[in-house]
């Protein structure tokens, strides 16, 4: 299982040949092929029929109780040295981790069907997309690989022809929790993934693909994966901005990426490009240029609704898949948050009368494909990718963080990125509501050491001085009794507008110890029911809790010893000087 330039078919034999499958079905990715399968599961009750008139074509899948998010603590990065993968992944040896997997995978197939899943991350024609074979034995992954990816014969050809793909190996196994282990061999492009049919841990092109395989490529061809949203912002004279924003899981990445202008933001517009993963490259001149490489989205159900994101509300009423959401007595998807009728069936598929808890698991989800969204940009599907304006970094944080300030310069971006901090949420398992370091919103995600990843973010100012300029925000903050200081959702929008009006150079900004922060008068407030007093500590940088936070920063930078790159220990310096 070790080598690697093997064709899809010699991989495919020596799967099937560990693995002893009934049948192997090599999916071509048309709509045909999705309809028998989703019929598939229909009859073996993996998946069930929602209220035809209501939700056309819209399926629930109900997975086991105990494998409902991403699983950290089972997830590994293989690397021959621990050093490679860093204090922020689980390692283990490769010689370790395929002996074990080797056990877990031999004749796991039996009496299943082995689908082979080629696919492609990103537009099919473009130089900056990779592709990728994912071998599963669950038809619920082919199914929503073919939303979230250009999957099947287009796929195939194009690692005929390039002579090489990352290859994925995924059984849900007998979804043992204590059998469950997602591996990641950056050397050798190689994912295994055993016992678990969550999205995160089983739709390989996804996290474990997308990010921590391509991350290592991207550090190692001079470009970057990262989970960022990308959006388009045009303004009412036409005037085009894009914008990448790196949030932590379930921080409202797939709102921002589909917000709405409220009225009083007249002639505005946003357009989605993508709601979770970008690629970013530099091009001849020096612009950082991006690509989503999914085409679908897999996205948390629970706060949807017309106020919060119309859109998404709007795209998952036909064609969609629901993992784990509760029903209504009309056998409608209901999830909280959703203001009509009331759940009668829970996630669990348990009445709710009889069963506590939340009706929908609070990570449960959608799969749709991305062409659904009503605010859907045709440039998602350009080879070419969009210039990226500015990057955005973003955490759930009560307190500390202003509403928004700007990175002085690209080096001191990356300390900005490398500091994001968030209160962490349902989307992996664990305790909810702690506040963890999340580095550019990559803790789960980086596939090898972040003191080598911060140096890969640094060495792109050495290679261009026209790099988009670099912010942080911060939705949430909150007063003292628990209620937001700032509306959030469309409201975003404001934020957004100053952000464009500092990279085009055309509003002053005062420079703190922390970066730039808006002169209050330069955030547009009209229409919006806040006072000038709440603003004003939206705004406020508190040096105490800032010296606080650059403590526990450097604390935190410890961890990854004399690995570190001096130039972020000498912005980190810098800020503590600055605080006084
Ligand atoms: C996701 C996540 O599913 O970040 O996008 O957990
Ligand atoms: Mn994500």
């Amino acid at each position: 299982m070790t080598s690697t330039n093997k064709t899809p078919q010699q991989w495919v034999d020596e799967i099937a040949n560990l693995t002893k499958p009934a049948h192997i079905h090599w999916c071509d990715g048309s709509d045909q092929e999705y309809d028998d399968l989703i019929q598939q599961m229909l009859k073996d009750e993996v998946l069930q029929k929602l209220n035809d008139a209501t939700y056309p074509n819209c399926y629930l899948h109900r997975s086991d109780p105990t494998d409902v998010a991403r699983v950290e603590h089972l997830t590994f990065v293989c690397t021959p040295e621990e050093s490679a993968a860093g204090p922020n992944n689980h390692w283990m040896s490769p010689a370790d981790a395929h002996g074990k997997m080797e056990k877990l995978f031999e004749g796991c197939m039996q009496d299943r069907t082995l689908y082979v899943v080629p696919y492609c991350m990103g537009p099919i024609d473009s130089p900056y997309s990779r592709c990728g074979i994912e071998i599963t034995d669950s038809a619920y992954v082919a199914v929503n690989m073919k939303l979230m990816t250009r999957m099947g014969t287009e796929a195939l050809n194009r690692i005929e022809k390039e002579g090489t793909f990352v290859r994925g190996l995924h059984s849900t196994g007998d979804l043992d929790p204590d059998r469950r282990f997602i591996m990641h061999y950056p050397e050798e492009l190689l994912i295994q993934s055993f016992g678990s049919g969550y999205g995160g841990n089983a739709l390989l092109g996804k996290k474990c693909h997308a990010l921590r395989i391509a991350s290592w490529q991207a550090q190692q061809e001079g470009w970057l994966a990262e989970h960022m949203l990308l959006l388009e912002l045009e303004s009412p004279q036409g005037e085009k901005h894009y914008i990448a924003a790196a949030f932590p899981s379930a921080c409202g990445k797939t709102n921002l990426a589909m917000l709405i202008p409220p009225e009083s933001q007249e002639g505005w517009k946003i357009r989605t490009i993508g709601d979770d993963i970008a690629w970013l490259h530099l091009d001849e001149t020096g612009q950082l240029r991006a690509i989503n490489p999914e085409s679908g989205y897999f996205g948390v159900v629970p706060g949807t609704n017309t106020k919060t994101n119309r859109n998404a509300f709007e795209m998952i009423r036909h064609d969609a898949i629901y993992t784990n959401v509760a029903l209504n007595e009309n056998n409608e998807p209901w999830w909280e948050g959703k203001d009509d009728q009331l759940p009668v069936t829970n996630w669990k598929g348990n009445s709710c009368s009889e069963d506590d808890g939340p009706a929908a698991h609070p990570n449960s989800r959608f799969t749709v494909a991305a062409r659904q969204n009503p605010c859907y940009s045709p440039l998602a599907d350009d080879p070419a990718g969009v210039p990226v304006s500015a990057i955005i970094f973003g955490g759930r944080r009560r307190e500390l963080a202003p509403l928004v300030y700007q990175a002085l310069d690209w080096d001191h971006g990356v300390l900005i990125g490398a500091s994001v901090a968030s209160e962490t949420t349902a989307a992996a398992t664990g305790a909810v509501g702690i506040t963890r370091r999340d580095p550019m919103a990559m803790k789960p995600f980086c596939g090898y050491n972040f003191a080598d990843y911060w140096g890969h973010w640094l060495s792109f100012s050495d290679k261009s001085d026209r790099l988009p300029e670099i912010f942080h925000v911060n939705w949430f903050r909150q007063d003292e009794n628990g209620r937001f200081l700032w509306p959030g959702f469309g409201e975003n929008l404001r934020v957004l507008r100053w952000i464009i009006e500092r990279c085009e150079n055309r509003v002053e900004a005062q420079e703190t110890a922390i970066g730039y922060l808006p002169n209050a008068a330069d955030i547009d407030t009209n229409d919006l029911d806040i006072d000038h007093q709440t603003l004003e500590s939206l705004l406020a940088v508190d040096h105490d809790s800032w010296r606080q936070e650059m403590k526990a920063m450097g604390e935190y930078l410890k961890e990854y010893g004399d690995r570190v790159p001096a130039k972020l220990a000498e912005q980190h310096r810098r800020v503590i000087k600055a605080l006084g």
